[in-house]
């Protein structure tokens, strides 16, 4: 009765209000007196836990007794950002607890507030990876996250007259109220060592460093149901005994303390810098944690609920595993190696359960991105892993040898060298031989012969081609052999992880249409050969609950109206309905009103963080994400440029008849050590300085960096958008998630045919979405032309460079900058990002934006169509296909 009567329990304002109180006074880290903020946040959201818990405890036990098949999704980044308006929407408790918090003295927003973003990701992929979470709650899907819980996430960014500074980001500092450290769920993981075997001839990874990997448990609550899954998030600490106790005794704490160092290290920064070797093992070691603690608790479970009844053949029918990009590659050799070296199964066994547990999602196909790690480092640090890797390419050789035979020597080396998983190692001996070619030599006369090989020596250099064959000779028994290498010592040895997934991968997916063709066509195309069958696409998608119906509430209430329930937050489809009011006048002005009240907000928070005031009449230009030359934040300002140069040409009356007023918003973090990234930061502030102080323009253009853009700042932002800006070079974003959230919130996007913007221009259709650029089967060609110096600049970019170059934007050297759009020599990379080349499609289309925007009603109504188009990327999709297609698993209702 008392089970059941807490299921059932749906608390009131008072009783919430209560709990708050009783949380308030318990809550350690604040001082009893008053019940301010941020105390209020922390008791407010223990509160929140605790109906959270309930829920949690319901689904685990459930979970456990029908012992169902659970999807895990491994992800090194999860970036959820704040929690407790998320949460409290889910349960629907949300007007409960802004009334319990008022009777507290509180309101609801501030409390809200109060709350530090958990930034535990750098952007698209970990966000993508808490919106799944989210609808694989909402869904009732079986399936739990596992991450790592970084001490410090993703850094503050600070604005300086010098650009971007980076500061810590210790959110942990007040402590977590939404974990649950589980000190009773902990896993050794060892580094190091090395391999042995027993009297049996199995193997044993011995000796090294060992550390203990501790769970803490964060509940996601879905939407409107009471399945609550968990994001386990792994903390690392000194396994007892690597303390050396002994050390401490004798007062050499520095020594004693060394181990706890090491073990602690592991978590405390998202993505450490990785070009010392120390980076590079610390990364390594962090994307190991993951597998190795995730994969034993993954097997315990298994274990645990087969009983009696255990037989390893069923794992793939109980456990899938998604690996989240490479990170977590290593789960393939360590599941291999629980298999094999701890629960004794063959070779054949643990391979074959592994490729039908495992999947890949590949989200870049910049090279730069897709993971090497050297052999040599992951030899130390995983000698087990490394044998193992060793054993599945040498199956994939193998498979290579059987599809391409060995008649035609060049193709398969070619073949070989292009897909093996060990880059630049010999072949196995076992298949070294099929390259060894020998033929009689003939009987010459020794002398003779040296003369010979003199006058070829003299004759013919070797040319490139045969240096690049690298053939060794040698003549045994008047025999010359001549043997294909496989390894050029000038390069290094390294393991290629990307290759290791779709090896030991059941399926492999790309993240929308364009990508997974581009997987499936170029970056992958000699797997895709081999097995197509794995091949697949998996559009991303954004939870429609964080963001539409929490974070733009305006909008839900008319969404909600106009298709006449609130079902459109699970069933997206329902959006649609929109469309047929699109023209309607009354849905327009509520439409409008709802927008505008957005931006006033935008205004506000704009004013609070940069001083800059800007009119909230103005059309929002936003471009939000991360800084990376791809995703050419720098055409977007230098179109602004542009755009300020004419103004200053023409006369105050002639600039407001040929401009609508503007507001450029930027945001967006550059990793650390991205100078390029850093000068673009730079450069939009230097603009905007200059712009926003030019009494001329005055509120006609302003443009305003946001410092510290992360998950909140775009809750905020993304509602009050107008345009936004989807502008990557054709074939470089694999999809982009923000494009998905603007265009739900009734913002235009202005973009080339990329990523995701394919099928969002589909979907609002074309006259509802600013198309420009070069398309991505033309950029290799434009390169190519551009190597060739055969490109022509259009004038009107010609002449932004040297208005830029003319110092208007301060004192601040831009040649470098500049000169990366040219072909200089020494600038960098030739404008590889075609900046220059979609430099004058961009800014008539932007011609193109003005002029839509001066007629409200038109705009108004591509807005709607925005929203109402929609709906297929709702993360409930995407995950609907994964759990389908992929991992096979169903819903399950909890009863
Ligand atoms: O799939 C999520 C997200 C895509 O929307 C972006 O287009 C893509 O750039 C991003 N990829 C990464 C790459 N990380 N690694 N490796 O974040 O994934």
């Amino acid at each position: 009765t008392e089970q059941a009567s807490l299921d059932t329990f749906v608390p009131d304002s008072a009783s919430i209000a209560s709990s708050i109180k009783y949380h308030a006074e318990f809550t350690p880290s604040f001082s009893p007196d008053h019940f301010e903020l941020p105390k209020a946040f922390y008791a407010t959201a223990e509160s929140v836990r605790d109906s959270l818990i309930i829920n949690w405890n319901a689904t685990y036990e459930y979970y456990d007794k029908i012992n169902v098949k659970q999807a895990y999704y491994l992800s090194m980044e999860f970036l959820q950002g704040r929690a407790l308006l998320n949460a409290i929407g889910n349960l629907e408790l949300t007007g409960a607890y802004a009334e319990a918090l008022k009777k507290l003295g509180h309101n609801l927003e501030d409390v809200a507030r109060e709350e530090p973003d958990a930034a535990l990701g750098n952007g698209g992929l970990g966000r993508l990876a808490s919106c799944f979470l989210d609808s694989l709650a909402t869904l009732n899907y079986p399936a739990w996250g596992y991450g790592l819980r970084y001490k410090y996430g993703l850094f503050k960014q600070h604005i300086t007259k010098d650009g971007q500074e980076e500061v810590a980001e210790n959110w942990l500092e007040m402590g977590n109220p939404w974990e649950i450290v589980r000190n009773d769920v902990s896993y050794p993981v060892k580094f190091y060592g090395e391999v042995v075997s027993d009297s049996n001839g199995n193997k044993q990874w011995v000796g090294g460093e060992d550390i203990v990997a501790v769970a803490y448990d964060v509940p996601i609550p879905g939407y409107k149901t009471k399945t609550t899954i968990n994001l386990r998030l792994w903390s690392t600490k000194v396994s007892p005994k690597e303390f050396d106790l002994q050390a401490y005794n004798a007062g050499d704490h520095a020594r004693a303390y060394a181990a706890t160092k090491n073990a602690e290290k592991i978590c405390y920064i998202l993505y450490p810098g990785d070009e010392s070797l120390e980076g590079k093992t610390l990364r390594l070691k962090q994307q190991y944690t993951l597998c190795s603690a995730s994969l034993q608790d993954i097997i315990a479970r298994f274990e645990r609920r087969s009983g009696e009844s255990l037989n390893w053949e069923n794992f793939p029918d109980k456990v899938a595993v998604q690996m989240n990009d490479t990170h977590p590659t290593l789960c393939i050799p360590e599941l291999i190696r629980i298999l094999m070296d701890v629960k004794g199964l063959s070779w054949e066994q643990a391979w074959n359960i592994t490729r039908r547990t495992v999947a890949y999602t590949n989200h870049t196909v910049l090279p730069e991105a897709l993971e090497k790690w050297s052999l040599e480092l992951m030899q130390k640090l995983l000698p087990r892993h490394v044998e193992i890797i060793r054993m599945i390419d040498e199956e994939l050789i193998q498979t290579i040898i059987d599809e391409y035979g060995a008649e035609d020597l060049d193709l398969l080396e070619q073949k070989l060298k292009e897909m093996r998983i060990l880059d630049n190692i010999e072949l196995p001996e076992s298949v070294a031989e099929l390259f060894v070619k020998s033929e009689e030599t003939s009987v010459v006369d020794s002398t003779e012969k040296e003369e010979d090989d003199i006058d070829a020596d003299e004759e013919t250099e070797p040319t490139d081609e045969e240096e690049e064959e690298q053939l060794e000779e040698e003549e045994i028994d008047g025999k010359k052999s001549t043997k294909v290498t496989f390894m050029d010592p000038k390069l290094p040895q390294t393991v290629r992880m990307a290759n290791l997934c779709v090896a030991g991968g059941s399926a492999v997916n790309g993240v929308a249409a364009i990508h997974s063709e581009i997987v499936k066509n170029e970056v992958f195309n000699e797997f895709y050969k081999l097995w197509p069958e794995k091949f697949q696409n998996k559009t991303n998608g954004v939870t429609p609950r964080r963001w539409i119906r929490f974070c733009n509430p305006d909008l839900s209430k008319i969404i909600t109206k106009w298709t006449g329930s609130e079902d459109w937050v699970v069933n997206t489809e329902k959006l649609d309905i929109l469309r047929k009011f699109a023209d309607n006048e009354d849905l327009q002005s509520e439409w409008r009103e709802a927008k505008r009240r957005n931006k006033v907000k935008v205004a506000s928070f704009l004013r609070e963080k940069t001083g800059y005031i800007v009119n909230p009449d103005a059309m929002f230009d936003v471009q939000v994400k991360r800084i990376h030359e791809y995703k050419r934040q720098l055409l977007n300002i230098m179109g602004i440029v542009y755009r300020y140069k004419k103004m200053k040409e023409m006369s105050h009356e002639e600039r407001k008849t040929r401009f609508v007023p503007r507001v450029c918003i930027f945001g967006g973090k550059a990793f650390a050590t991205y100078v390029q990234a850093k000068r673009i930061v730079k450069f939009i502030t230097d603009v905007g300085s200059t712009v926003n102080h030019d009494p001329e323009i005055g509120d006609l253009l302003k443009v305003v960096f946001v410092p510290d853009y992360n998950v909140s700042v775009a809750e905020m932002l993304i509602p009050g958008s107008e345009l936004s800006q989807h502008i990557s070079t054709a074939g470089m974003e694999a999809s982009g998630t923000s494009n998905m959230k603007f265009a739900m919130n009734g913002c235009i996007l202005i973009g080339t045919l990329d990523g995701a913007n394919v099928e969002i221009r589909e979907e609002v259709g074309e006259e509802n979405f600013f198309l420009f650029g070069a398309e991505a089967h033309e950029i290799a060609g434009l390169r190519k032309e551009r190597a060739e110096g055969k490109f022509e600049p259009d004038p009107r970019f010609e002449e932004v460079k040297a208005y830029v170059r003319s110092g208007v934007f301060g004192p601040y050297n831009y040649e470098e900058l500049m000169g990366s759009l040219e072909g200089n020599e020494g600038y960098g990379r030739a404008d590889y990002f075609l900046v220059g080349k979609d430099f004058p499609s961009y800014i008539e289309c932007q011609e193109k934006v003005d002029e839509a925007y001066r007629n409200q009603k038109r705009w108004t109504k591509m807005s709607i169509l925005n929203t109402a188009g929609s709906y297929k990327f709702s993360s409930d999709r995407t995950i609907h296909e994964y759990a389908k297609d992929i991992w096979r698993i169903d819903p399950v209702v909890l009863p």
